[in-house]
C-alpha cells in the first residue's frame, strides 16, 4: 500500500509550530474528513462510546472508544491497553485504512517517519465535556509521535510542561486540524477546557478527537 499515493494528501498544510517537536497541521484532515467520518461510524458499531470510570473513581465527561491491535481502557486497577475490548471481550475493531493513511501523512509532515500506530482512541465530547490536564505515559514506546485529528465543534486544548503546576498555553482547536507531537514534547502535561455548546455541520452538537499511538 503506497500511503502517499492520493493527491489530497500532498496539499501543503499550515503548519504551526507549537514546541520544538510539537505542530498543529491546520486543515490536515479536511480532504479526508467525510471518510473519515464513514470509518468511524463502522468502529463505533462494533465498539460503542462508553463512559468510563478513573481509578480514583471519578467519571470521566468524554466518551471513549478504541480501535486497532490496542486499546485504551481504564477501570478501578488503572489504565491500561488491551487486546480485548472489555464490553463485548472481542478485539478491538480494525483501524480503518484511512486513520493509518492520514496519521502517517501528518507525522511525515512534521518529521517522524515511520510512523505505524497500533492503536487509536476516540473521544467524544459533549458540550461541557473536558479532559482535565494529564500526561501520557502507558505507552510503552515513548519515542513515536502522537497523532491527533480534531473533528466537529472547536477546542481549546491546553498545553502544559513537564510539571503539573507548570504554566499552560491555550491552543484553539478546529475541525480538520491534526497535531502531532514527538521527542522532546511528547510527555508534556495536556488538557482539553469544556467543550462550548454549538452546532457543526457535519458532527451536530460534539467534538470527536481521535488519537493515534503506537502503544505496544
Ligand atoms: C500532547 N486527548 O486522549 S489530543 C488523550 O483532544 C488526549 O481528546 C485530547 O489528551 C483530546 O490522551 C488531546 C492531543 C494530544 C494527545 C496526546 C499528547 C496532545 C498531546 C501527548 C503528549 C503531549
Ligand atoms: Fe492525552
Amino acid at each position: 500500500m503506497d500511503l502517499f499515493a492520493e493527491q489530497d494528501l500532498q496539499q501543503p498544510a499550515r503548519v504551526e509550530r507549537i514546541s520544538d517537536q510539537a505542530f498543529a497541521l491546520r486543515g490536515f484532515a479536511l480532504p479526508k474528513a467525510k471518510e473519515l467520518l464513514a470509518a468511524l461510524d463502522s468502529v463505533l458499531l462494533q465498539a460503542p462510546l462508553r463512559q468510563m470510570q478513573t481509578p480514583g473513581g471519578y467519571t470521566m465527561s468524554a466518551r471513549l472508544s478504541s480501535c486497532g491491535a490496542l486499546g485504551w481502557t481504564t477501570d478501578r486497577d488503572g489504565y491500561h491497553y488491551s487486546p480485548l475490548d472489555p464490553l463485548s471481550a472481542r478485539p478491538w475493531p480494525a483501524m480503518p485504512g484511512v486513520f493509518l493513511a492520514l496519521a502517517a501523512a501528518a507525522a511525515s509532515s512534521a518529521g517522524f517517519s515511520g510512523f505505524v500506530p497500533d492503536s487509536c482512541l476516540i473521544n467524544a465530547y459533549a458540550p461541557g465535556a473536558k479532559m482535565s490536564l494529564h500526561q501520557d505515559k502507558n505507552e510503552r514506546c515513548h519515542t513515536a509521535p502522537i497523532v491527533s485529528i480534531s473533528l466537529g465543534l472547536p477546542a481549546i486544548f491546553q498545553f502544559g510542561g513537564f510539571e503539573r503546576s507548570d504554566p499552560t498555553q491555550r491552543i484553539a482547536l478546529f475541525h480538520g486540524d491534526i497535531m502531532v507531537w514527538g521527542g522532546v514534547d511528547r510527555l508534556r502535561y495536556h488538557g482539553v477546557m469544556p467543550i462550548k455548546p454549538g452546532h457543526h455541520s457535519l458532527l451536530g452538537e460534539q467534538r470527536i478527537n481521535i488519537t493515534l499511538r503506537q502503544a505496544g
